[in-house]
């Protein structure tokens, strides 16, 4: 693999981002790493999965690779878009699936951790979502794993300020399960990991599945899903999400219109 490593400790299965150069930007390469890595751990009955990266990183991952998302008038974040298979992956994987945060998560990554059964960092994490920096037309999904998640004026502010949020926050406002030190993150972590692959998987796993069937049974009628698709595409549509990704990719500040 180009983009990630995996390793197996017991019942514990270990994906670790490895993409510095491009700060663990999720890539479509290293999304279509990381769903066979889930696959394989499956089939070799691992109960947990550690998602974490290098040690020594400063960004745990920027998020959806940039320069991947579609242009404007095409949904940036369809169903068959890499990173939402992902979540997708994560949420169905028969096991609590942690995210082990050392380093700043941004935009589709604070999703993905926000995706994860738990979250365990130490005070260099910092979260960021970060759709309305970039214009960005963010789908209901992902809005849901926050509203979920957090009280609703706390995932509002993260939304619309775009703000990464401190660890010493993320404690206390729910992002995460545990704040620890640097130097105890790993070893905090696999023991609760390791905790876990005592008790009963089948148990565990029918538990997680009880718990993703309750969160996503949000009832939404099919007209307000259309008229929600039909916002989203004015969104995608707009001169402001094509001056978001250009100002970006120009490393410039954009400048909006609310067009
Ligand atoms: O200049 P080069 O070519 O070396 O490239 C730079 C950055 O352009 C690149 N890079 C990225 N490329 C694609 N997608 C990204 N998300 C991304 N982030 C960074 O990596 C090279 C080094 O970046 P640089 O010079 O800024 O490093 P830094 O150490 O000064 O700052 C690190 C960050 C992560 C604070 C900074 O790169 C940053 O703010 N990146 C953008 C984080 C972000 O807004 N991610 C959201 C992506 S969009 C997304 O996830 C969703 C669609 S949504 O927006 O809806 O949430």
């Amino acid at each position: 693999m180009q983009f990630i490593s995996t390793e197996q400790r017991g019942k514990i299965g270990i994906i670790t981002f490895d993409n510095p150069t491009k700060m663990n930007a999720l890539s479509e390469g290293l999304l279509d790493e990381v769903i066979p890595a889930l696959e394989d751990f499956k089939t070799k009955k691992c109960m947990v999965i550690i998602l974490r990266a290098k040690p020594d990183v400063k960004v745990w991952s920027a998020g959806h690779d940039i320069k991947e998302l579609s242009k404007p008038g095409r949904d940036p974040l369809f169903y068959e878009n890499a990173l939402e298979k992902t979540l997708r992956a994560i949420e169905a994987y028969p096991g609590p699936v942690i995210a082990m945060v050392h380093g700043s998560v941004w935009g589709g990554a604070c999703d993905l951790a926000m995706t994860c059964d738990m979250v365990i960092a130490d005070p260099t994490a910092k979260f960021a979502i970060t759709p309305v920096k970039i214009g960005v037309a963010y789908n209901t999904w992902g809005v849901l794993h926050f509203a979920k998640r957090l009280q609703p004026n706390i995932a509002k502010e993260m939304f619309f300020t775009a703000d990464p949020v401190s660890a010493e926050r993320a404690i206390q406002v729910g992002i995460l399960n545990h704040l620890v030190p640097v130097e105890q993150l790993e070893a905090f972590t696999m023991e609760m990991a390791q905790k876990i692959t005592c008790n009963a998987p089948l148990s565990i796993s029918l538990i997680k599945e009880q718990f993703r069937t309750l969160q996503n049974a949000t009832p939404i009628s099919p007209i307000d899903f259309e008229r929600l698709q039909g916002l989203r595409r004015t969104v995608y549509d707009s001169k402001d999400y094509n001056e978001g990704v250009t100002a970006f990719l120009e490393k410039r500040k954009p400048i909006y219109i609310g067009e």
